[in-house]
């Protein structure tokens, strides 16, 4: 089988706008609603920072199943290889997702108000055999790591993807290690200012 080496075009037009859409979009970040959003646009962030095209859509398995499943079963033909699902509550996005398609499908639960993202969790981690959900964390952590975790994947056939993620890595392992002092972290927080603290 042709190994594809190269990412899609990257002067594509809609690459870099402000609803992050692209022309040719290798990930596909789905929510269950616009309030889900807040959880998941540092995926979306993480995606932008690491070059990764993507695009971000409303589907909500209850109130749009139809476009859930139309989204799911057209979206490896339209060359998207991996989706990241987020939702919240009675969870069934993303299971709902993978259940339509063999794409990998990254699931981010979303912290919910009743139960604080518990429900979120198992719904969507605890999938019958036969059809996974990679489940990350509950919250924007999880986001995070379904966007690092989904250029790992892609990084396996994109080496400019597996190169970003690298850097990546190496550049969040030199922050930790620049600023060992916790209460210069908290410093520059608070004042924009890494400044040592004056000895009292
Ligand atoms: C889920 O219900 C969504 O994923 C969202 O997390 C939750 C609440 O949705 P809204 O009532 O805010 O639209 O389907």
């Amino acid at each position: 089988m042709e190994r594809i080496t190269e990412m899609p075009d990257k002067k594509s037009p809609s690459r870099g706008n402000k609803n992050h859409l692209h022309a040719n979009p290798l990930v596909g970040v789905i929510m269950g609603s616009s309030s889900d959003w807040d959880t998941l646009e540092p995926a979306a962030k993480t995606l932008s920072e690491l070059g990764i095209p993507h695009e971000t859509k409303v589907v909500s398995a209850h109130r749009t199943p139809d476009l859930l499943f139309e989204y799911a079963s057209r979206a490896e033909a339209r060359g998207i290889e991996v989706i990241i699902a987020g939702a919240g509550g009675a969870a069934h996005l993303p299971g709902m997702t993978a259940s339509k398609t063999v794409l990998p499908v990254l699931g981010v639960p979303v912290e919910s108000q009743a139960l604080k993202g518990l429900d979120s969790l198992l719904s969507i981690a605890q999938m019958p055999g036969g059809i996974p959900v990679g489940t990350l964390a509950v919250g924007k952590s999880g986001a995070i790591n379904s966007a690092l975790l989904a250029a790992a994947i892609l990084g396996n056939k994109y080496p400019a993807i597996r190169e970003s993620l690298r850097k990546f890595r190496e550049a969040q392992t030199r922050r930790v290690l620049e600023t060992p002092d916790p209460s210069v972290v908290a410093q520059f927080k608070k004042h924009g200012t890494r400044k040592s603290r004056k000895s009292s």
